[in-house]
């Protein structure tokens, strides 16, 4: 399928790779991106060769914030109406892992789309903020709650109060990003672990992503309460078998996503 504004491919080993693509904007995220990466996860999410996704931009930017052009002279009966930004709420809510592999600026709705995502990989000329107080308006994609998780009231508070942005050093100690990587390396870095993560039991996998996501839904005993249900349905799996086999056996296992 041939997209406007993103790139959208399988790559080796089970991986969807979603690339971004308005260079003349600074990859800012206008409908058609969001509505073409929705689209892009959907087939990704029915396909089961695909066991992993991962989301990137360019060098420059992963993605510079929500389109303002797009949205300087929206109303707010419009934004009502059309329910403006719900949409995104799709790819927080997607079943398969996905990694969001973020060189360059993430701001705005780009922090937002990445901190959707299920981890970050960032680059060492990765900056992320949350700028749009200095449009008047706030973060609507989830930046005041998921970067408050990620980081913590004090720098969620200043970053949303001030724009600051935060390298990709001080995001890793943070806690907003997992590892940093060379810029150069980033998207093969993203590609290797999300084939990794494809190379499990797809299943299993999707488990292991619902039950920590657990963790900021619910309280710690549900949240346990939750784990250990899981983990007891998995021995209904023939993956368990194949995997514990193959441990005790001292082969690679071969998982059959079932
Ligand atoms: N929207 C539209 N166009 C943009 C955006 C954007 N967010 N960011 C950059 N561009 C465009 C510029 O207008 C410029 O286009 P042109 O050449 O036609 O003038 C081109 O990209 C290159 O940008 P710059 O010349 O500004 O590049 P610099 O390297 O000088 O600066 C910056 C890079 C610092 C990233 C700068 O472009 C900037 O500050 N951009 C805006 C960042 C921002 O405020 N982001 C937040 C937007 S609001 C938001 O995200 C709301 C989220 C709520 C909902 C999310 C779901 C949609």
């Amino acid at each position: 399928m041939t997209y406007e504004t993103i790139l959208a491919d399988t790559r080796d080993g089970g991986v969807g790779l979603i690339t971004i693509n308005r260079p003349q904007a600074l990859n800012a995220l206008n409908s058609t991106v969001v509505a073409e990466i929705n689209t892009a996860l959907d087939g990704f999410e029915k396909d089961a060769a695909i066991g992993c996704i991962v989301i990137t931009g360019s060098e420059k930017a992963f993605a510079a914030g929500a389109d303002i052009k797009e949205m300087q002279d929206l109303t707010f009966p419009q934004t009502y109406l059309d329910d403006f930004i719900t949409a995104w709420d799709r790819v927080a809510g997607r079943r398969k892992p996905i990694i969001a592999a973020v060189s360059g600026f993430a701001l705005g709705g780009g922090c937002e789309l990445a901190m959707m995502c299920d981890f970050i990989i960032a680059s060492e000329t990765a900056k992320f903020g949350q700028p749009e107080i200095k449009l008047g308006v706030l973060p609507g994609a989830g930046g005041t709650q998921r970067l408050t998780r990620f980081v913590g009231k004090a720098k969620a508070m200043e970053m949303c109060l001030t724009g600051r942005m935060m390298d990709a050093e001080e995001a890793e100690r943070s806690g907003l990003v997992s590892r940093i990587v060379p810029a150069a390396d980033l998207l093969e870095d993203a590609l290797k672990t999300a084939r990794g993560i494809a190379g499990m039991s797809i299943p299993v996998a999707m488990m292991v992503k619902e039950s920590v996501n657990r963790a900021y839904e619910t309280t710690l005993a549900e949240g346990v309460r939750f784990e250990r249900r899981v983990f007891h349905a998995v021995f209904a799996t023939a993956d368990q078998k194949e995997g514990m086999s193959a441990f005790v056996d001292k082969r690679k296992p071969d998982f059959k996503d079932a």
